[in-house]
């Protein structure tokens, strides 16, 4: 029997670092609305989709730095965006910044989370590879202090949801081979990506022409190498950045669930499109759907 799901890759277009959450999750509560419209099972959003990309600062006072994250999930101001979910019936993956006390330890994560169509979170995770610098380095056009903000997180999983295996990562573990092979070992069907990133790299100029190559060509990448697919949904960290939204899914066969024992050749055979769509910031947030239907042959 086929196995299909239809998933929206929720662009956000530039969120002011003034912008209330209420604002916020209004803008990410009418794209879930036009992904329903749309036939969607799930959407997923960008990471730290409730406020600006704030990494991009240097900021020297903690609770200005603590105003950007959440310490619950939902909380009074995010609760909307759940209840909304289960009321239209459809599952979303949300990136937000977690603030989180562990024996008596503060810690605070760039963290995503899953939740399914009745609004209960399914699954969270932690950003594993923060990029950028720990220290403000004033030379540069816009920091990327993640390295300062944020701690690590511990691994990678994967959850039974949306009638598939799925896994999560976050903007930078995209470009690393691990993201994939750690979920892939895990039987992961697709793996859902928010991130937010430049088209301009500091440190490294002479890569900006090829910012949407590489971009595409980890994700493909890690989705062929492991027979999975993957859903990703950018913000645009600087106002002059590009968002692109991309699904994609592998060119190569996975069971129903990596516990089948058939040979690779019997197993299932994978068929979608692959689309991508890049539109300027001045646009407004767009939903770029994916379907990906599954035909089990043999
Ligand atoms: N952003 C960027 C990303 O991986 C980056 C970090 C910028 C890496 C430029 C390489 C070049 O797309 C986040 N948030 O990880």
């Amino acid at each position: 029997m086929a196995r299909s799901v239809t998933i929206a890759a929720g662009q956000l277009g530039p969120i002011a670092r003034t912008a209330s959450r209420t604002e916020v999750v209004a803008r990410l509560m009418a794209l879930m609305r036009e992904a329903k419209a749309c036939g969607c099972d799930l959407i997923v959003y960008p990471e730290l989709a409730l406020t600006t990309f704030f990494p991009r600062w240097y900021f020297e006072d903690q609770a200005e730095i603590d105003s950007f994250f959440e310490r619950e999930m939902p909380g009074p101001e995010t609760r909307a965006l759940f209840d909304l979910a289960r009321e239209i019936g459809i599952g979303f993956y949300l990136g937000y910044a977690e603030l989180t006390v562990e024996a008596d330890v503060v810690r605070r994560y760039n963290t995503s989370i899953l939740v399914d169509k009745s609004g209960a979170i399914v699954s969270k995770y932690r950003k594993v590879h923060l990029p950028g610098h720990a220290e403000p380095e004033p030379w540069r056009k816009f920091q990327h202090l993640e390295k300062r903000y944020f701690e690590p997180g511990s691994g990678f999983g994967v959850t039974e949801a949306f009638g598939g295996v799925m896994g999560m990562a976050i903007c930078n573990d995209r470009r690393w081979s691990e993201t994939y092979r750690v979920v892939g070992l895990q039987g992961v069907e697709m793996v859902l990506i928010g991130y937010n990133t430049p088209v301009h790299n500091p440190p490294a100029p002479e890569h900006d022409d090829l910012s949407l190559f590489h971009n595409h060509l980890v994700m493909q990448a890690g989705a062929y190498q492991n027979g999975t697919s993957w859903s990703a949904s950018p913000r645009p960290a600087s106002r002059r950045a590009w968002i692109t939204s991309a699904a994609a899914a592998s060119s190569r066969p996975r069971a129903r669930s990596s516990r089948d024992a058939r040979p690779r050749a019997t197993r299932s055979r994978w068929r979608a499109a692959i689309s991508t769509s890049a539109t300027p910031t001045s646009a407004p947030p767009s939903i770029s759907t994916f379907t990906a239907s599954r035909r089990l042959m043999g």
